[in-house]
C-alpha cells in the first residue's frame, strides 16, 4: 500500500514515530494509502529546517521568489490529471470538479501570489518639511499553515503561496483526511528545485501536529481554515505566544431570492450553491429565503432540479454529488437530518443516505436534501451541517430578508438575487457577512478580501491582505 511521507528540509521522510494512519477513499469505504502519524519531534525538525532556510529565502528578491512560485504553478498544471484523481480519491468529490475547480485554482494560487509579490507596495507618510515616514513590510520568519479536507490543495496553496511569496518559510499541515495532493505537491516542489527547508509539510492529526505548530515559540503566525470549534482552540493556544492568527471558519450562509430576480438563473444557481462539492464548501448556501410571491413556484422548480442531481461514483462524468469525506462526517450529516425531522421539518426530497451500486456500494453518500417548514431559530437553521442539505423559508420584503439572514452566529457569505440595483446595494450593506454575491455565486477575484464576520473567523485573506498578514510592518521616520 502506498505510504505518504513528510517533506522536511527538502527530503521525503517518515515520521519519527514510525506510525501511520489509514487513509480512506470515501467513495468506496476502503483504505487505499497510509499517511505518517507525525509527532511533536517531526514538527520540531520541520521548524528547525524552516528557521535555517529563512535567511536565504527572505534575502532573495521578490522577482526571484516569484520565479519559484511560477515554476510550481506550471508543474501543478502539468500534473493536473494525477492531482485531480488524487483529490477525488481522497475527498469523494466528482473528478470533473477536481479538474475544473480544485487543481486549476491551486495552480492559480501560486501564479497569482508569484505575480502579486512583484506588485506589493507599502505606504509612506510625508509631514511636509518635517519628516518622512515610510512603512517597510518584511517577512515574519517561520509561519504555520493548517488546512481542512473540503478543498484540500486549493486551500493548502491559498495559504502556502502568499506565505512563501512574502519571504517566510513555512511549516504546513494538510488535513489528515486528505493528505494525498499535499504529498504530491512536496514531490513537485523537489522537482521544481525549491530550496530545502523553505516549505515543510508535516502530515498527521490536528491534536498532535496542528497543536505542535500552533504552540511552537518559533512559529510567528498561523493561517488556519477549518471548523469554528477548532479555530477557537487555535486562537486560545496561539494567544500564549502572542502569535498572529488568520482564522477562516465555518458558515451558515443565506441565499436571499427576491421576486424581481431572474428566476431561472436564481433557481439554477441555488441548486449549485447548495450542492456543489456535496455542500462541503464553507461558501455554500444552506439557508434559502424566497420572497413570498414566488415561494411556491421556486419550491417546485428547485425540488425538481435537485431531484435530477445524480449521486454516485465520483469517477462518473454525469455525477453531480459524490461521497462525503468520511463515515464520521456522513453520520454527522445524517444525524442533522434526523434532528430536522424532530424539529418539525418537511423533507421535500432526499432525507437519508444513498446506496450506490457497484464499486461504491460501501461509500459515504447522502442524498441531496431540501427541507421546508422549519423556524429560523431551530438548530437545523443555526448550526453548520456542511453537507448536501438546505432549508427553504419564505419572507415578506427586504427588511425581513435581512433580519432572517442576519439571525445567525456565523457571517461568512451571503447571496442575493434581485434585478433592483438599489435594493442589491441596500441589502448587501445591511447583511453582516464578509462576502456578498449579487446575482452570482462563487465568482472569485483573488485580489479581494476574503473572510468572515462573527464566528466565521478573524482576519481577511486574498491579494495584498494575505501579503500584509504574512509580513510585519515597521515604520521608519526620517527627519527632513
Ligand atoms: O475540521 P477541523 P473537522 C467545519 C464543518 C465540519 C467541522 C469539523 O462543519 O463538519 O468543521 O470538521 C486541524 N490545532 N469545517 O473536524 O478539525 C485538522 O487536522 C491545530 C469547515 O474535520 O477544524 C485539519 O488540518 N490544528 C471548514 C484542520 O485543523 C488542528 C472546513 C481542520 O480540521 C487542531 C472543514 C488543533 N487543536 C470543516 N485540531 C471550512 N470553513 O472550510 C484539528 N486541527
Amino acid at each position: 500500500m502506498k505510504k505518504f511521507a513528510n517533506y522536511i528540509d527538502g527530503k521525503l521522510v517518515p515520521s519519527k514515530s514510525k506510525d501511520y494512519l489509514d487513509n480512506y477513499n470515501p467513495a468506496t469505504g476502503e483504505v487505499y494509502s497510509l499517511l505518517p502519524d507525525s509527532c511533536q519531534d517531526d514538527v520540531e525538525e520541520a521548524v528547525a529546517a524552516a528557521k535555517g532556510a529563512f535567511p536565504k529565502w527572505s534575502g532573495l528578491s521578490p522577482e526571484d521568489r516569484s520565479q519559484y512560485l511560477i515554476k510550481i504553478a506550471e508543474a501543478v498544471e502539468q500534473c493536473q490529471p494525477e492531482l485531480a484523481l488524487a483529490e477525488t480519491t481522497d475527498t469523494g468529490k466528482p473528478l470533473w470538479l477536481s479538474n475544473a475547480m480544485d487543481i486549476p485554482r491551486a495552480a492559480a494560487n501560486f501564479r497569482f501570489f508569484g505575480h502579486a509579490i512583484t506588485q506589493f507596495a507599502s505606504e509612506s507618510h510625508l509631514v511636509d518639511g518635517v519628516a518622512l515616514n515610510y512603512t517597510r513590510r518584511g517577512p515574519l520568519g517561520v509561519v504555520g499553515c493548517i488546512s481542512p479536507w473540503n478543498l484540500p490543495l486549493y486551500l493548502f496553496t491559498w495559504k502556502v503561496a502568499p506565505a512563501l511569496a512574502a519571504g517566510n518559510t513555512v511549516v504546513a499541515k494538510p488535513s489528515e483526511l486528505t493528505p494525498h495532493t499535499a504529498f504530491l505537491l512536496s514531490e513537485i516542489c523537489i522537482k521544481a528545485g525549491l530550496p530545502p527547508g523553505v516549505l515543510n509539510i508535516v502530515h498527521g492529526t490536528g491534536g498532535k501536529v496542528g497543536q505542535s505548530i500552533v504552540q511552537h515559540g518559533e512559529v510567528k503566525a498561523v493561517s488556519f481554515t477549518g471548523g469554528t470549534a477548532t479555530g477557537r482552540k487555535v486562537a486560545l493556544t496561539a494567544a500564549e505566544t502572542f502569535k498572529r492568527t488568520s482564522l477562516e471558519l465555518g458558515g451558515k450562509n443565506p441565499t436571499i431570492i427576491f421576486e424581481d430576480c431572474d428566476f431561472d438563473l436564481a433557481v439554477e444557481s441555488a441548486v449549485r450553491s447548495s450542492f456543489t462539492n456535496q455542500g462541503e464548501i464553507c461558501l455554500c448556501g444552506s439557508r434559502i429565503y424566497v420572497e413570498e410571491g414566488i415561494y411556491e413556484q421556486f419550491l417546485s422548480e428547485f425540488v425538481k432540479q435537485v431531484r435530477a442531481l445524480k449521486v454516485g461514483d465520483p469517477l462518473d462524468g454525469d455525477v453531480k454529488v459524490g461521497a462525503l469525506v468520511s463515515q464520521q462526517h456522513q453520520q454527522k450529516v445524517l444525524q442533522y437530518l434526523e434532528l430536522a425531522k424532530q424539529e418539525g421539518g418537511h423533507i421535500l426530497c432526499g432525507g437519508g443516505s444513498e446506496v450506490v451500486a457497484g464499486r461504491c456500494e460501501r461509500g459515504y453518500f447522502v442524498q441531496p436534501t431540501v427541507i421546508a417548514g422549519l423556524p429560523n431559530s431551530c438548530r437545523t437553521n443555526q448550526e453548520e451541517i456542511f453537507g448536501p442539505v438546505v432549508t427553504v423559508q419564505s419572507f415578506k420584503g427586504a427588511d425581513e430578508a435581512v433580519s432572517l439572514g442576519n439571525e445567525s452566529s456565523y457571517g461568512l457569505s451571503a447571496n442575493i438575487w434581485t434585478s433592483d440595483l438599489k435594493k442589491a446595494h441596500n441589502v448587501s450593506h445591511k447583511l453582516h457577512f464578509g462576502i456578498v454575491w449579487v446575482n452570482t455565486w462563487l465568482l472569485r477575484d483573488l485580489r479581494t478580501p476574503f473572510g468572515g464576520m462573527k464566528n466565521s473567523g478573524l482576519g481577511r485573506e486574498g491579494g495584498f491582505e494575505s501579503l500584509r498578514f504574512f509580513t510585519e510592518a515597521q515604520n521608519i521616520c526620517i527627519k527632513l
